[in-house]
């Protein structure tokens, strides 16, 4: 693949909102898009927010460029399950990914489709390595959102359907003292 000229540019991201200069159209994730994701959806509203992102795109889907993006995930649960964004494998599987947290408390959940599981904090300044192969799903475990910024490689392409079919491993649940648990998944296949 040759490298593809671009120009260079400057971005801001607001360390505490998340929010970027220029300001992108966001993609925003409610309930009503990530049905059957969660354990116990009863009662729970379409448009309850979850999510968004703010993408700085890269000028080329290429293994040259580098995209990048913030997400902020609105504290919250649906039933015990702390708000969490969709989670997705690679298109391309060994692209790896890299997290940096900006505000609130999350954790990072990450699987190989082999079932492997690592649960890594996401708090502001943590940098978390996403390898190749792994499966990773951000949540919010705090009580206000979780920012965070992430850089992945233009060609890694998003594989959601893996994710809807098998689902993650485990869950993170909030527990009865109100810490944060994380619990097989009783509705995991691989
Ligand atoms: C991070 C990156 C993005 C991703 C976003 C939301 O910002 O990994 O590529 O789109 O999180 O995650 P998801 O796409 O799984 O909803
Ligand atoms: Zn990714």
């Amino acid at each position: 693949m040759s490298t593809t000229q671009t120009t260079p540019f400057t971005a801001t991201i607001d360390l505490a909102s998340g929010a970027i200069d220029p300001a992108p159209e966001p993609t925003v994730r409610t309930l009503g898009h990530m049905r059957g994701l969660y354990q116990d959806e009863a009662g729970t509203a379409e448009d309850q927010l979850i999510y968004r992102v703010l993408e700085i795109p890269a000028p080329a889907n290429d293994n040259s460029n580098l995209p990048s993006s913030t997400t902020i995930i609105e504290p919250g649960r649906v039933g015990r399950e702390f708000h969490m964004t969709k989670g997705h494998f690679h298109a391309i599987r060994e692209r790896a990914e890299i997290y940096v947290g900006l505000s609130g408390e999350g954790r990072l959940l990450m699987a190989t489709e082999d079932g492997e599981v690592a649960v890594e904090p996401m708090r502001p300044g943590t940098v978390n390595y996403v390898p190749g192969g792994w499966a990773h799903r951000s949540v919010n475990v705090g009580d206000e959102p979780l920012v965070f910024y992430a850089v992945y490689i233009g060609d890694a392409g998003y594989d959601y359907g893996t994710i809807e079919e098998q689902g993650f491993p485990v869950v993170l649940v909030q527990d009865d003292e109100g810490g944060v648990a994380v619990e097989p998944n009783p509705r995991y296949r691989r």
